[in-house]
This record gives structure tokens, C-alpha cells and sequence, in this order.
């Protein structure tokens, strides 16, 4: 090959190994193969040789220009492509596109207000139990003292699936299977069964202000030798200033459960009219919020558990009433809508 020819193309090669930048590259590009560039004036100064020397100089030349062509695009895309990722490395690790202040979601009052009655029952000892939804009749019925064309089953209008079971229409459902889960550790060992158990309900309901299909409940229940009904409202009174965080007014009055002797109503005087009579508490003043009462020994006998020597309580508080008196929900039907504005508004900052 012509030495002019492999000086140009060393001293090129050169230039372009240690070229940083696009506009340098231009630069290169225009002094090689513009219409002054080396390689350019290379091929004018062919005018003075022969025809045979024409012929191979101007083939070298040419490849030479075709080397340097395919050198500078390839540098070129190298470069842009470096540039590009400068660009990536300096963005800041966050996408700026996500909005400023992004809707994080919240939790519903009702799981609020569980939450705060499971961290208060775990505090004073109580194991938190999670139940099935779709129970037998064993289960929500005959264990609990209840046994089939018992009148007391229409007290819940219940929901009965085509196979025999059933929508679980109060979480005194799950009594049976944790006195039967506790019951060893109690005999064997005489350490209390105390358990809590939230869930959903489900019944047949004509809906109200106070009055849900689905609504969630919490059963609790404690066992031990000389339980008594101050046992009882000891932890009840407990639950309830610890929820409220104020006085509020409550009763207890007698009512019928079959599993339970004797058995209560606690009401809560109504948060929403202070007692005067609303839509939210049926015009009474008084909201029933919490059941309870002494566990029947056929309910001990029935879980394993020796009714002469043992004794406990049992509550199923009404967890969706519970939230609506939290947060000043008139209708309880809103806590099921789904209306997300309305539902996000509450914390459990106290
Ligand atoms: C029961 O369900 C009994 N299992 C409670 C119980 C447990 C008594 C242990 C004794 C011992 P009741 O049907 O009253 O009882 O319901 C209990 C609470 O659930 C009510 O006081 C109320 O707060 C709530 N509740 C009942 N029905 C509805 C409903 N349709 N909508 C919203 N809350 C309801």
C-alpha cells in the first residue's frame, strides 16, 4: 500500500481512538472526508499519475475512505450511546411522573376499630382466633345449646346453603371449636382459656340505619376456675374506656341467649343523638352493642370442658355498631357502600 496512503490512515485511526465527544467527531469527520479533508485531497492530487497508478492509488484511497467512513459511524454510535446513558446515570432514582401526593389508600373503620379491640384483648392476655365464614349447624347451633326447631333460631334469620351448611349468622359459631382447641391446655395445665374471635356475620336482615346483612361481629370468651360475672364487666368496662377514651354510658340489662346463663344486654347510650332517640339507634337512645353473659354448662359439656369445676363468660360485641359509635357514622349501611372518600377519612390516631 502507498505510505502517504498508511500515514493518513494511522494518524486517522489515531485522532478517532482518542476522540470524546460528537462535535470533536464532526470535526475529524470534515478535515478526512470534507471537500478539504486529507482523504479528499488525496484523491485530487491522483491528476499527475498514470493511468495504471491512477488505477491502484485511487482503489487504495477509496478503501481508505470506506475504512474511515464505517470507523467514524461506529464511534458515533458508541458516543451517543455514552451520552445517552450520562443522561440515565445523573436522573434522580424516583419517577418523577408518579403525582405528588400519591392516594396511599386507608384502612375501613371497621378494621380500625378491630384492630384497636385486638391489640386491647392481646394486652390483657387474649389470643386473637380467626374462624370459617360458611359453618355447620353443629356449629352455629346445636353446640351452643341450640338444637334443631329450637325457637330461638328465629331469632337470626339464617342463610343455609343447598349442602346443609350455612353463613356464619353469629361468631358464637366458632365457641365450640376454641374450647375444644384451649380446653387440654386448661385441664392439664389450669392455664385460662382466653380468646377472642372477630368475623364477619351474615342475615337475613331488613336493612336499617342500625341494621346490616353483613356485619362483623367479636366473640370473646374466658374460662378458668370461679369465673364470675365480675370477671365479666371488669373486662367489658375495660374494652369499652379503652376504645372510647371517654365516659360513656352504658347499661346491662337481662336477655335470653341459650348459651349463655344468665345472660345481658349491654347497651351503649347512642353516640350520634347523645341519647335523645335517632334513625341510628331506633329512636330509643340505646344501642345494643354487646351480648354476654355466663357460658351454660351444656356449651362447657359440649366443648370438653367439666361445667362443675370450670366456669367463663362469654360477649359477641357488634363490631360494625362498635365503628359507627367511633366515628360518628349515622347510617351503618354507609360502612358497607364502598365510597371510598367517605370511608378514608378515618384514622385510629387518637
Ligand atoms: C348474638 O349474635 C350472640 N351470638 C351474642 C352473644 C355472644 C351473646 C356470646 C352471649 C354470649 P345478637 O344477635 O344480639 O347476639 O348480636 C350481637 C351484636 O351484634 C348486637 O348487639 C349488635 O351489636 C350486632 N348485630 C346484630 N345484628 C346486627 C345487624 N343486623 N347489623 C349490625 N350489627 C348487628
Amino acid at each position: 500500500m502507498n505510505e502517504k496512503i498508511i500515514a493518513l490512515q494511522n494518524e486517522i485511526t489515531e485522532k478517532l481512538s482518542q476522540v470524546t465527544d460528537l462535535v470533536e467527531l464532526e470535526n475529524i469527520r470534515v478535515s478526512a472526508l470534507g471537500k478539504k479533508g486529507s482523504v479528499t485531497a488525496l484523491l485530487k492530487g491522483m491528476k499527475d499519475l498514470s493511468v495504471e497508478e491512477k488505477k491502484s492509488f485511487g482503489a487504495q484511497v477509496n478503501s481508505l475512505k470506506e475504512l474511515v467512513t464505517e470507523l467514524i459511524d461506529s464511534k458515533a454510535k458508541y458516543l451517543k450511546e455514552q451520552e445517552i446513558q450520562k443522561e440515565i446515570d445523573s436522573m434522580p432514582l424516583i419517577d418523577i411522573t408518579t403525582p405528588a401526593t400519591p392516594d396511599l389508600g386507608s384502612y375501613h373503620p371497621i378494621t380500625l376499630v378491630q384492630r384497636q379491640c385486638e391489640t386491647i384483648f392481646k394486652s390483657m392476655g387474649f389470643n386473637v382466633e380467626d374462624y370459617a365464614e360458611v359453618v355447620t349447624d353443629y356449629e352455629c347451633f346445636e353446640s351452643l345449646n341450640i338444637p334443631k326447631h329450637h325457637p330461638a333460631r328465629d331469632m337470626q334469620d339464617t342463610y343455609y346453603l343447598e349442602n346443609g351448611q350455612l353463613l356464619k349468622s353469629q361468631t358464637s359459631a366458632a365457641q365450640n371449636a376454641i374450647l375444644k382447641k384451649y380446653g387440654k391446655n386448661l385441664m392439664e395445665n389450669g392455664v385460662p382459656i382466653k380468646a377472642i374471635f372477630p368475623g364477619r356475620c351474615f342475615r337475613n336482615e331488613a336493612t336499617d340505619a342500625c341494621h346490616e346483612n353483613t356485619f362483623f361481629q367479636m366473640e370473646g370468651v374466658m374460662v378458668d376456675k370461679d369465673i364470675s360475672i365480675s370477671n365479666l364487666i371488669f373486662f367489658m368496662k375495660t374494652m369499652l374506656s379503652e376504645v372510647f377514651r371517654k365516659d360513656i354510658k352504658v347499661r346491662l340489662r337481662p336477655g335470653f341467649f341459650p348459651f349463655v346463663e344468665p345472660g345481658f344486654e349491654l347497651d351503649i347510650s347512642c353516640l350520634i343523638c347523645g341519647g335523645e332517640g335517632c334513625p341510628s339507634c331506633k329512636h330509643s337512645g340505646w344501642l345494643e352493642l354487646c351480648p354476654c353473659g355466663m357460658i351454660h354448662p351444656n356449651v362447657l359439656s359440649e366443648g370438653g370442658i367439666d361445667p362443675e369445676e370450670y366456669t367463663g363468660f362469654a360477649f359477641g360485641l357488634g363490631l360494625t355498631r362498635l365503628a359507627m359509635m367511633k366515628y360518628g357514622v349515622k347510617d351503618i349501611r354507609d360502612l358497607n357502600s364502598g365510597r371510598l372518600k367517605a370511608l378514608s377519612q378515618f384514622t385510629d390516631d387518637e
